[in-house]
């Protein structure tokens, strides 16, 4: 399979609950390289346009007021499958349907507080990796 980079952002819920360090190790548990790490408040616009895609749907201004609650940590991933491995390591969107072992299902809140994002797609990790990182950054 194929080295990938994808984007992870730690959400505000996890940042307040200091829990950084545990969804790292998850991530190097499994084989994934973090190759850019940045913390930051995000601003409405940045919440707005980062999130675009879901901008239609009923639960978007809930997600951006979420999303600006604190900080967050962006990351590029790197490693064998990156994109769908990440999506494997976080677990299902709703904490209550995520496997065990996974970050959501050990850490997540809720459906809307659940932690962590990850890219879906090759085309979403592109994008969603230069809205946060210069090339300079990102060192695997
Ligand atoms: P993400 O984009 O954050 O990695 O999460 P995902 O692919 O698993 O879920 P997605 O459908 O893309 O939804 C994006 C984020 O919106 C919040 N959400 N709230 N209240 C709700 O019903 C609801 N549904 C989704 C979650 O924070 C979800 O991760
Ligand atoms: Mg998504």
């Amino acid at each position: 399979m194929a080295i990938e980079r994808t984007l992870s952002i730690i959400k505000p819920d996890a940042t307040r609950r200091n829990l950084t360090g545990k969804i790292n190790a998850k991530f190097e548990e499994n084989g994934l390289m973090i190759a850019a790490t940045k913390r930051l408040h995000l601003t409405r616009a940045q919440a707005e346009a980062f999130y675009a895609v879901h901008s239609a749907r009923p639960f978007f201004n809930d997600l951006v007021e979420f999303m600006i609650s604190g900080p967050v940590v962006a990351q590029v991933l790197v490693g064998e499958g990156a994109i769908l491995k990440n999506r494997d390591i976080m677990g299902a969107t709703n904490p209550a349907n995520a496997a065990p072992g996974t970050i959501r299902a050990e850490f997540a809140e809720s459906i809307e507080a659940n932690s962590v994002h990850g890219s879906d797609s090759a085309e979403a990790a592109a994008q969603e990796i230069s809205f946060f990182f210069a090339e300079i950054e990102i060192v695997a």
